[in-house]
């Protein structure tokens, strides 16, 4: 075939058969929740908000003060397996320290 002809540019280019959609999703991501208690002592919440949440003393504060208040507390949000890894080391804590402190993780 005359490659100049009309119909016929003589270059043809290869095009996906599938659009590819650049994917960058998003992580799914959950709230790890403290909750309000009569037993555990503010002290050991704070103290948990820093070593396990790296919060500073001061927001630390306030998140306990919130979970105190309203019954309970969002004291991070993160990926699953990292929630998940801040909830043991939480509920490890209160256990050895024989408070029931109650920790728990919910999609965002
Ligand atoms: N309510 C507890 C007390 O008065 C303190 C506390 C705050 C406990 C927050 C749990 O998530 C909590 N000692």
């Amino acid at each position: 075939m005359n490659p100049k002809h009309k119909e016929d540019p003589g270059v043809t280019t290869a095009e996906p058969k599938t659009r590819t959609k650049p994917k960058l999703e998003r992580p799914k991501l959950y709230k790890v929740l403290l909750h309000n208690d009569d037993y555990t002592p503010m002290e050991f919440v704070v103290l948990v908000l820093v070593n396990v949440f790296h919060k500073s003393e001061s927001d630390a504060t306030s998140i306990m003060l919130h979970a105190h208040t309203r019954g309970y507390a969002v004291a991070g949000v993160y990926t699953f397996e990292v929630a998940e890894t801040k909830v043991a080391e939480t509920l490890k804590l209160a256990e050895q320290a024989q408070f029931p402190l109650l920790c728990t993780m919910e999609p965002e």
